[in-house]
């Protein structure tokens, strides 16, 4: 449970404590690992990516972001905890050190800083940025109906008060902006995986609409074969389907966006639990949590590894 440093992973951290354990992280395995600032929060807080590469320029490349909504912290308490398994596994594990041979793994840990800030200091449950909006004493935009994806139509709110407010124009948030800019820029990612909680569900685009993608049938087995591992650890029963057909209509959501421009796999996970506990999920089970994750993550890179 303790790992690099001391650092508990069965324990929600702040920031500041999550911040410096990746710098002890990549300190620990510098040929691995290395910390990229991809830009600044509204409140101007560093937004860091873990790369993990064994070499080359511009590989082949998985992304998983967590905590884009604040409130859902087994989210970011399991990417630190995956983040280390990369880093423990690399070179024992030999199916993940095949995987490092050619492809690279990115991960933004925190990605909405100011709200998991405030999270700790103000307001357990909140889920949007810290944007101020003109004209409304409300501030926030939900970064996760903010992608230019069927950007402001439904399921998301033009209130800027409403805890789904889409913002005033597509990436108008700079922790979206900076995302959307490496991606980009990098051009060369396989994968789009985002980490939400809660619901138990492994979702695939689209939310916007609920007609089904090109890729549909491939995207729904490979989620039942990822959640079948899942489960196979401790039992947890997860639903497997497009975000549209087995949540809800959401618009301007990430995976969508990053599906549309070419990323075929493109997934969304919804977390423990069904709602026993929701947002507030006790930290005994944030290692049971990320380590049945893990098997589902582990399925989709082996997947877009081969394929
Ligand atoms: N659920 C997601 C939300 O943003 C989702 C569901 C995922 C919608 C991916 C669109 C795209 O509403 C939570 N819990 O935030
Ligand atoms: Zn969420």
């Amino acid at each position: 449970e303790r790992g690099t440093g001391g650092f508990n992973f069965g324990a929600y951290h702040p920031l500041e404590t999550i911040y410096s354990w990746m710098d002890t992280l990549v300190a620990e395995h510098p040929n691995l690992i290395t910390k990229v600032e991809i830009g600044r929060s509204y409140e101007n807080r560093p937004m860091f990516v873990l790369k993990f590469s064994t070499g080359g320029n511009k590989r082949p490349a998985i992304w998983i972001d967590t905590g884009i909504h604040s409130r859902e912290w087994v989210s970011q308490a399991t990417g630190v905890w995956t983040a280390n398994k990369i880093a423990a596994d690399y070179g024992t594990d030999a199916s993940l050190t095949s995987l490092l041979k050619t492809m690279d793994i990115y991960m933004l840990i925190l990605a909405n800083p100011d709200g998991y800030v405030y999270t700790h200091t103000s307001d357990r449950m909140w889920r949007k940025t810290r944007s101020r909006n003109p004209g409304s004493m409300c501030r926030g935009v939900d970064p996760n109906r903010n992608w230019d994806a069927g950007f402001s139509g439904p399921g998301a709110s033009n209130k800027p008060c409403s805890d789904s407010y889409h913002g005033p124009s597509a990436h108008s948030e700079v922790e979206v902006k900076n995302v959307v800019n490496l991606i980009k820029s990098h051009g060369n990612f396989k994968s789009f995986i985002s980490v939400h909680a809660y619901s138990q569900l492994l979702m695939y685009p689209y939310g916007y609409n609920c007609r089904d993608v090109s890729h549909q049938r491939e995207l729904d087995s490979i989620g039942r074969a990822a959640v079948q591992k899942l489960t196979s650890l401790y039992g947890t029963r997860y639903k497997v389907g497009s975000i549209c057909k087995i949540i809800y209509q959401a618009s301007g959501g990430s995976i969508d966006w990053s599906y549309n421009l070419g990323i075929k796999y493109s997934f969304a996970f919804e977390l423990r639990d069904t709602g026993r506990y929701g947002f507030i999920l006790p930290a005994n089970q944030i290692i049971p949590t990320a380590s049945e994750t893990w098997l589902a993550l582990k399925h989709i890179m082996e997947y877009v590894r081969d394929h």
